[in-house]
């Protein structure tokens, strides 16, 4: 299970503050602890408050590569402050996202296959989020056909069946863990998968322990990768956990301590 740490984010107002006065401390701060409690990937959003996404967008690749040399996560809707992130990373970069939009398609696929980055596609289009797994999986079979026709290798494509919180869309958790399994049907070598998990639990009450369920849940239907809080501790060990009852880490006695070190 690959933890992409959600924290820096514009939406939480201290990145939001670090941001506008280009104060780099407190993305430091949260990069270092996020690293430390076993995330390997950094999602990296502006959030939507900024006015300029692309100095925005690059200050942060810069700040946040100056403590780190986890995978950063380029988290826009805006290309062009994807583009300019991308630029800046030293190393492989993961891009999010694109969706099914055959305008999206045609400027992300090429994009992803220049930087050598992988690529996060969502399953929706101009039209929103799907209802069922049916529809969720027609978005995903047209991504895993983009990858094939723009060259993007089948193991850099993350597929998103976008989770959304429980108490407004309670019947979309199990749509998506159903096509999380359809998923890896599509293609062989499979493309890979990834949730935004705190989505699920956004204005519930016992929200890690609905993250932590859920990401099991998820895990036993085949998810590879999570944007998610790294500095929960009992979710990371969920996630380890995870790993060692579906044989995917072999058992060692430390097997949460090797998770976290690895
Ligand atoms: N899929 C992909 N990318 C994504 C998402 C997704 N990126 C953004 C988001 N969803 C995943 N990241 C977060 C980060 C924070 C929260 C949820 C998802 C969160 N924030 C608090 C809240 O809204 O209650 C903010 C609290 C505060 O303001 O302090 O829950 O699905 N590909």
């Amino acid at each position: 299970m690959l933890i992409i740490g959600e924290r820096i984010n514009g939406m939480f107002s201290d990145i939001k503050q670090a941001i506008q006065e280009r104060n780099p401390a407190p993305i430091q701060e949260w990069a270092r602890r996020q690293e430390e409690g076993g995330a390997r990937a950094l999602d990296l959003n502006v959030g939507p408050a900024v006015q300029d996404k692309v100095s925005a967008m690059e200050w942060l690749v810069e700040v946040t590569q100056e403590v780190s040399n986890l995978t950063l996560c380029l988290d826009s809707t805006n290309i062009k402050a994807i583009e300019a992130g991308l630029k800046k990373c030293k190393n492989r970069a993961m891009i999010n996202s694109t969706n099914a939009e055959r305008e999206k398609v045609e400027q992300l696929f090429p994009l992803a296959v220049e930087h050598g980055a992988a690529l996060i596609g969502l399953t929706m289009n101009k039209t929103g989020i799907p209802k069922n797994s049916d529809t969720r999986l027609a978005f995903a079979m047209e991504l895993v056909a983009a990858a094939d026709e723009f060259g993007l290798p089948m193991e850099d494509l993350y597929i998103d069946p976008l989770i959304l919180p429980a108490n407004v869309a309670q019947d979309h958790a199990p749509e998506v863990l159903k096509t999380l399994q359809q998923i890896k049907m599509l293609a062989d070598p499979a493309p890979k998968t990834v949730l935004g998990l705190s989505n699920v639990s956004q204005n519930c009450e016992n929200r890690p322990l609905i993250n932590r369920i859920y990401l099991a849940m998820a895990m036993a239907c085949g998810l590879d990768a999570a944007i998610a809080d790294a500095c929960d501790e009992t979710l990371v060990e969920t996630a380890a956990t995870g790993e060692i009852l579906l044989n995917q880490t072999i058992y060692c006695d430390s097997f949460v301590k090797m998770f976290k070190t690895r």
